[in-house]
């Protein structure tokens, strides 16, 4: 079996898929060691019932081959998670894909060596692997958290997490359900759970803002609009912050009439999905204009529910809508007007403890055949945290990362030479439509191993000092923005003992697309490249 290769890529999600494409375009030996049975990544897991994309599939899918985006049909304004993963499974299939990619092999450790200057690469099974260069195309959303609630191990009913639900068929109708979680995946599973179940429990401790997505399927005239100038409006995309074709209201919401305001809420919230909070350009970066979208949201979910009180317990109060991630439904309010569903506040009735049957939250028991966690990821950094990678003089990520993730670009971290990342922290990610993101990622890394190929180049790496200056450019970016007023997995919070720090970059795509370019042009600045044991920067004479 071979053991070397030019580059190893980990993960095999849409990163590690594409990153092998334009890895074999460049002529380079390729493996990618994937955890799971099948490519697709955080749609591999996320199979629980209602999982769908809340960006538009038209756009969520690959730019990089007409062929492709022209020969592949979606059926639904939002992609369902079936679909995306045989999207997934077509591309892998197209372009031969799987060869290079070997399955259930999770990489457990990454170490480079610096006498070799190569990376090796060990998997949970006892293999070693080794490579010149590296790319951690891990994802932002594939390490599942597990709540640290007491007692959850003595429950003997079936346990699910919506981050990694099973690959077999669950047995759901007829039973007692609790869901614990409401972010995007709880509001979600919620309606799904809510048909088949006997009783729905569902145990929240913050509500969420969501908007009706208004799912619908793609009607032939539209998808063949989209199909007639697919590259130009990919293009288009690429130049919206959030690299999503969208409409993006320039005014101020302050500026407007309070009747103008209402009935351009009313026209996002009819036409649905995540671009409500894209109304006016100010709703992200001042309290008072957020106020204004906040609160039309809460009283459509007044409207929506039919007790009041729980249709308070159901209005967020805690934050500025748009701060944490913007959830889109189908039916979430509407699922708590049905009998079959019960509403748990965890803030007035702490949950206490899981025990054989059931849990107890504040002096209630309630009697549960299924628990579903619905509890979110360990984000940005998770993925990376669970595999031991060490670098240079035996620094390990972890100990460099222990007060936040530091990176150049989101790309590099100094210390980890050849090593890169796709999305990593400090890049725009989940702020985006994420496969705009990934292939921008993945473009820059290819040209750059062309770059080094071309020069005989032995290592890269980011510059201490570059770094510094990027983080705290990323840092400023997000303290102008309502984003750092909120509790969220953007700030790493909701994993017990990490750092808090705004870890994505909120300048947007083409902001953060211009400066990669421009980097790249300027000879890699801040990237210190070296040729055998001499620093060259200075090879670029010999090009
Ligand atoms: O996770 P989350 P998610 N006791 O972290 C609660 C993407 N995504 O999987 O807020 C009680 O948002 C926690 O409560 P609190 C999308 O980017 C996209 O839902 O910490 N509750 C919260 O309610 C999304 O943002 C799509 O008080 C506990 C929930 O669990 C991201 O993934 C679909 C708890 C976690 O919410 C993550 O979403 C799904 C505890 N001990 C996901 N621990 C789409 O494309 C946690 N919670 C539509």
């Amino acid at each position: 079996m071979t053991r070397k290769f030019d580059i190893i890529i980990v993960g095999a999600g849409f990163a590690g898929m594409y990153m092998l494409y334009k890895a074999r375009e460049l002529g380079l030996s390729a493996l990618v060691l994937e955890t799971a049975g099948g490519v697709g990544g955080t749609w591999f897991w996320n199979r629980y019932p209602g999982a769908r994309c809340d960006v538009e599939s038209m756009q969520y899918s690959y730019s990089f081959c007409e062929e492709l985006q022209q020969e592949w049909q979606w059926s639904e304004r939002y992609a369902s998670q079936p679909e995306i993963l045989k999207y997934a499974n077509h591309v892998a299939d197209k372009f031969y894909l799987r060869r290079d990619i070997r399955f259930n092999s999770r990489a457990s450790s990454a170490i480079f060596h610096d006498g070799e200057r190569v990376w090796q690469l060990s998997t949970d099974d006892g293999e070693h692997y080794y490579a010149k260069w590296c790319v951690m195309a891990t994802g932002c959303l594939s390490a599942a958290q597990r709540p640290n609630i007491p007692g959850l191990g003595t429950f003997k009913g079936e346990i699910y997490h919506t981050g990694n639900w099973p690959q077999q068929p669950v047995d759901l109708s007829g039973r007692k359900i609790g869901v614990i979680g409401t972010g995007s995946s709880g509001i979600q599973v919620v309606p799904e759970l809510a048909k088949l179940a006997k009783h729905l429990y569902v145990f929240q401790r913050t509500p969420n803002f969501s908007i009706p997505a208004r799912n619908q399927p793609i009607d032939s005239a539209y998808e063949a609009e989209w199909k007639q100038s697919y590259a130009e409006r990919r293009t288009a995309a690429r130049n919206m912050p959030a690299g999503i074709l969208s409409d993006i209201g320039t005014n101020s919401a302050l500026a407007v009439s309070p009747e103008d305001r209402l009935a351009e809420y009313e026209r996002r919230w009819a036409a649905g999905g995540t671009g409500f909070t894209a109304a006016y350009s100010d709703l992200l970066k001042n309290e008072d204009a957020n106020g204004t979208a906040a609160e039309f949201v809460r009283k459509k979910i007044r409207e929506v529910v039919t007790d009041p009180a729980v249709a308070n317990l159901l209005a967020p109060v805690d934050h500025p809508i748009g701060s944490k991630r913007i959830c889109a439904d189908t039916d979430y309010f509407a699922t708590f007007n049905r009998q079959n569903v019960t509403l748990v506040d965890l803030r007035a009735n702490p949950l206490q403890e899981v025990s054989e049957h059931g849990l107890t939250a504040g002096s209630q028991f309630y009697e549960l055949d299924i628990f579903v966690l619905a509890t979110g990821f360990d984000a940005i950094t998770g993925a990376l945290s669970k595999i031991d990678i060490v670098g240079r003089q035996a620094l390990t990520l972890k100990e460099k990362w222990q007060d936040g993730p530091n990176t150049y670009l989101g790309l590099m971290t100094s210390g980890f030479p050849n090593l890169f990342i796709v999305t990593g922290p400090g890049s725009p990610s989940v702020l985006t439509n994420v496969i705009v993101a990934i292939e921008d990622n993945v473009n820059w890394i290819a040209g750059c191993l062309a770059y080094l190929m071309t020069r005989d180049a032995q290592t890269i790496e980011a510059m201490a000092s570059a770094e510094q200056g990027w983080i705290e450019h990323v840092g400023q970016a997000a303290e102008g923005t309502l984003y750092t007023k909120a509790k969220s997995w953007y700030l790493g919070v909701n994993v017990l003992g990490k750092p808090a720090v705004f870890m994505p970059y909120v300048g947007g795509v083409p902001a953060y697309q211009k400066i990669c370019e421009e980097v790249e042009a300027d000879s890699y600045r801040g990237f210190d490249i070296h040729a055998n044991r001499d620093s060259v920067h200075s090879l670029q004479v010999v090009a």
